[in-house]
């Protein structure tokens, strides 16, 4: 497979200005015919040949200026279409047939559960027509759609509505057109029987928007809290960052089989349905936050990426780190900003830190790949959006708003680059942002180290920075850091909250004036996504849990403070007297806990204990037994104290009012859920009581998955019964069952992995669904590190053999698993040569695809 650099980068010979489709769609052989109209770009030699991509099409016909080509006037191979002689302006006809139904790789046209859809993001539009399929092709686009009209009476294309009728032989027609010139990889068509919600929005400048969710027929009762996400989508993003809607009509489309989270096509946006489909009884909090952050998201995309696109795959952050940044200020704004904030750190943690650390890790602008599809990472979308987050911080809010006018306004219609962006940054505030680009270029996370020092009055703040060598890049430059921070005294705040910038590889920040010693909040907001080395003492670290007027940061001295402890338990950190800080640590907590005047959900968020996926990416070895067994004695430990505390939390937050998805509700629910949790540490009958007796009462999907899925993590007699009256009660409604199928796969006990591979047979299962691929397998690598880690390979086993099987169906989906490997080399010694020889072997193996050999060779390399 070939690397391609994004110093290579040339402009397209070609440009296509308009296209005419015309699909007459049929399961297997759906006949595409394209009319491009093509321009020679400016400078380009007259005898360039113009080279198209194309991806598993049958060519039928080929015709310039309708002049059919003969036979030696072009050539397809290895996926290019060259025609040899063209003139500098002309039309360019093909008829092609695709098998929609062949389509495994779910990228294309393809077939969900009987309807036609696609999925051209990043390079799947090549499999429907031939086509520069290149993100600095800007053309404009009118579609007709023909089809049966009883099995697919609704067709859909981008942009705004057409001509519709009928045919002969059943079938019917629509057109559409879209007026707004955008790349193919935001192309899409969806034909099939469904149902839809509708409602309208009426912009700042007064137009009325159609606004619709198709659905499959029994799913109608589900799109409302999508719709309303969407409606409140529309009006934050022109309160915030002045952005109207531009066509008449929004479409959003819920499809069962799909490789993303969902895709911003031009008006018609395709979802998972398990980022759009919602309930009271079948989704639960986490859900709806999740799915009103991912239809604001892809609704932002329309200024954020497809009104500005990227020139080319390498700044695929311009549009989606930006975006991310611009679903995180959303959500922020719609619930509590402290909770979003630590919900978003905790994700990059979980998953960027960790790809930072590893043989994954690349720049936020990657510099090569073998396949694009593989760089839709942690790194690009939520380390991305911290970059926009610091530039914001630096240059303050009011420059900022002026930066992304100046950005929005100069590129509108274009394909645009990461400079682009940054250069509106500076040209807006003045500011020299030229070392701030590093974030950009360089890979890895830097580690802070603060030293603190206290004379007589003076505080002096020490900062040094270093970041470790990635693969591809040794030595690494400092950065432009910026540090929000404040001085807590013994009664409270003493300065005034500041941003610091650390440029050098070491700065020394001084405070005079002060009455006592100060404890520095640093970092507060998490103001730069780096990680912090200090020496607090328990006390110190008591001050800040309980005194820092930056939430994020009580929450994060907690966090931190609990990580120690399950570090030191684990037998890999050397800590005084683990058990005296244990009791600190949850004295600190259960005051939080029981503060009536902090939100719920903030105080969830301080109860929730990390995970053994957590614990293993903090500490240098990975030993999982030790690890397993660390959490489970700190998890006792704490309960030990919080007992009474945790059965009044959870009297004290039941709610009783009519379901609301809403941050309050939610929030009361985050905290019952939380305590019952730590109850179940060590559950006594009457805990298990209470689990059960949850689970048979809710009225709401939060609740019932809350009380079984701790039931199911339980080794109780009651597990097995919770989990089957969960499968009847719930086996119709696939986005449920998929819940069940994740708490199983992160079940413990001896025979963990035999249940796991048990279930791969089971009827809710199929390999030819992603979302089932990542509710089991997915989770149970990830989430399972005692199965997946087992002593005798037999977890790497079973994984690698789904690995294989899937890569030969579905190339996108069994990279991605891989990343649960990612790192093995912090395993122990033992399971480090047992996956590391297996990566190996994987990535010397013949017939893999490019998708899953990158992955692999990245990996062991
Ligand atoms: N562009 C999509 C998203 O980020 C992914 N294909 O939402
Ligand atoms: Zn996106």
């Amino acid at each position: 497979p070939k690397k391609i650099f994004l110093k290579d980068y040339a402009r397209p010979d070609y440009l296509v200005e308009h296209v005419s489709l015309t699909f007459a769609l049929d399961k297997t052989k759906t006949r595409v015919t394209a009319r491009l109209s093509v321009k020679r770009n400016e400078g380009v030699a007259d005898d360039a040949p113009l080279v198209l991509n194309g991806e598993d099409l049958d060519l039928v016909s080929i015709a310039v200026d309708g002049e059919a080509l003969g036979e030696d006037a072009w050539s397809y191979e290895h996926n290019l279409l060259t025609v040899k002689e063209v003139p500098a302006s002309f039309t360019l006809e093909t008829e092609v047939i695709i098998n929609p139904d062949a389509n495994t790789k779910l990228s294309g046209l393809y077939i969900s559960n009987g309807m036609f859809c696609t999925q051209c993001e990043a390079e799947g539009f090549r499999r429907i027509t031939f086509f520069p399929d290149r993100p600095d092709v800007l053309s404009t686009y009118d579609v007709r759609i023909e089809a049966d009209k009883s099995a697919y009476p609704v067709l859909l294309a981008n942009g705004n509505p057409g001509d519709t009728g009928d045919l002969d032989n059943g079938r019917h027609f629509a057109e559409w057109a879209d007026p707004h010139p955008k790349p193919a990889y935001l192309f899409a068509l969806v034909g099939g029987d469904l149902a839809h919600k509708q409602d309208s929005f009426t912009t700042m400048s007064d137009r009325e928007v159609t606004l619709q969710i198709f659905v499959q027929p029994h799913n109608l009762d589900k799109t409302d809290y999508a719709l309303d996400a969407l409606k409140r989508s529309m009006k934050w993003d022109e309160e915030t960052f002045g952005r109207e809607y531009d066509l008449d009509i929004f479409m959003i489309v819920a499809v069962d089989h799909f490789n993303f989270g969902a895709m911003e096509n031009k008006g018609l946006n395709i979802f998972n349905s398990s980022c759009v489909l919602a309930s009271e009884t079948t989704a639960t909090d986490g859900d709806f936050e999740l799915i009103e952050s991912i239809v604001a998201h892809e609704y932002f995309h329309n200024w954020s990426g497809n009104r500005v696109t990227c020139r080319d795959w390498f700044q695929l952050c311009l549009k989606e780190g930006f975006t991310v940044f611009r679903d995180q200020e959303f959500t922020a704004d719609q619930r509590s900003r402290a909770v979003a904030r630590i919900r978003d750190v905790r994700r990059l943690w979980q998953r960027q830190f960790q790809e930072d650390a590893g043989p994954l890790a690349h720049p936020v602008r990657p510099e090569s790949y073998i396949t694009i599809d593989n760089f839709y990472t942690a790194t690009v979308y939520d380390k991305g959006a911290e970059l926009v987050r610091m530039m914001k911080t630096l240059l303050g809010p009011e420059d900022f708003r002026k930066a992304t006018d100046l950005y929005f306004d100069r590129n509108d219609g274009t394909a645009a680059t990461v400079e682009d962006f940054v250069g509106a940054m500076e040209e807006a505030s003045g500011l020299d942002l030229t070392q701030f680009r590093r974030w950009y270029s360089d890979a890895g996370t830097p580690k802070i180290e603060a030293q603190e020092a206290w004379d007589n009055g003076t505080y002096a703040l020490t900062l040094t920075q270093h970041t470790d060598p990635t693969p591809g890049q040794d030595e690494k430059a400092p950065r432009h850091i910026p540090v929000r921070m404040g001085l807590i005294g013994p009664d409270g705040p003493m300065v005034d909250e500041k941003v610091l910038e650390l440029k050098e590889e070491s700065q020394t920040f001084t405070f005079d004036g002060l009455q006592s010693k100060p404890v520095a909040s640093l970092f507060r907001g998490f103001s730069a996504p780096v990680t912090v080395k200090r020496d607090l003492d328990t006390e110190e670290r008591l001050r800040l849990i309980a005194q820092d007027t930056d939430s994020f940061n009580r929450w994060a001295t907690a966090h931190a403070f609990a990580m120690d402890l399950l570090k030191s338990m684990a037998g890999q950190h050397e800590m005084e007297n683990t058990h005296e800080a244990l009791i600190s640590y949850a004295k600190a907590i259960e005051t939080i806990i029981k503060d009536d005047t902090l939100e719920p959900a903030f105080r969830a968020e301080v109860l929730r204990v990390p995970t053994e996926t957590d614990i293993g990416r903090a500490v240098p070895q990975i030993d999982p037994d030790a690890i397993a067994e660390a959490r489970r004695k700190f998890r006792r430990g704490l309960l030990e104290t919080l007992r009474g505390t945790l059965s009044d939390l959870y009297k004290a937050n039941m709610v009783t009012d009519e379901y609301d998805p809403g941050a309050d509700q939610a929030g009361k629910r985050a905290l019952k859920n939380a305590a019952l949790a730590l109850l179940m540490a060590e559950p006594s009958d009457s805990t298990v009581d209470l689990a059960l007796k949850q689970a048979a009462d809710a009225t709401n999907m939060t609740d019932e998955a809350g009380a079984v899925s701790l039931l199911a993590q339980s080794d109780r007699p009651e597990r097995e019964g919770a989990l089957s009256r969960f499968y009847d009660k719930w086996k119709h409604d696939p986005l449920v069952v998929n819940k069940w199928l994740v708490w199983q796969a992160l079940a413990g006990g001896e025979d963990a992995l035999e249940k796991i591979i048990a279930l791969t047979k089971h009827e809710a299962f199929d390999m030819g669904n992603p979302n089932k691929v990542r509710s089991l397998i997915g989770a149970f690598a990830i989430e399972n590190p005692k199965a997946f880690h087992r002593a005798d390979g037999a977890g790497y086993d079973f994984f690698f053999e789904k690995v294989r099987e899937l890569d030969k169906r579905n190339p996108q989906v069994a990279a991605r698993l891989l990343t649960a490997t990612e790192s093995w080399r912090k395993l122990e010694p033992k399971r480090r040569d047992m996956l590391g020889s297996r990566l190996k072997a994987l990535s010397q193996e013949d017939g893999l695809s490019n998708n899953t050999f990158e992955m692999a060779e990245r990996l062991s390399d």
